[in-house]
């Protein structure tokens, strides 16, 4: 075997290997969190999902340094008052093939705790098969 065989030989073993940890399967798209309002220390973040996995992903929760908790909830209007109100939710699952989207008026990421935070900040995906996605945010400006 030469050495550029040996070479393309790893390199496919390798991929089979980190194939398996499936972070490559999963794209992100459009992380954003917006900056707190002064004298506030929650705010949102929002980003689509993408599984190209052929399995279901769960996501269950994420965490983040400088934040003291990270929750995720969805936007629902209230069938008793007709106002939106924001629920938890302790899974969000991802089909095969699909995308969910985290946006505005729909589901969220609830930062809560949140210190000061620099023009984009990273957050620690966790998913139910164990594994995380270490993914940067970045961090909008309030409009003014
Ligand atoms: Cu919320």
């Amino acid at each position: 075997m030469s050495c550029s065989n040996l070479g393309l030989g790893i390199v496919a073993l390798l991929s089979v290997m980190l194939g398996g940890c499936g972070e490559q399967d999963l794209r992100i798209h459009e992380a954003q969190v917006r900056a707190p309002v002064p004298g506030v220390d929650r705010t949102v973040g929002y980003l689509v999902l993408e599984n190209r996995s052929d399995h279901h992903m769960t996501l269950i929760g994420a965490t983040a340094r400088g934040v003291r908790a990270i929750e995720m909830h969805t936007t629902r209007v209230s069938e008793k008052t007709g106002m939106m109100q924001m629920r938890p939710l302790e899974t969000v699952s991802i089909a095969p093939g699909a995308s969910v989207r985290f946006q505005a008026g729909g589901r969220h990421l609830m930062l809560l705790g949140v210190s000061e935070l620099n023009e984009t900040l990273a957050i620690d995906l966790q998913f139910a098969d164990g594994s995380s996605q270490h993914v940067n945010f970045t961090v909008l400006a309030l409009v003014p």
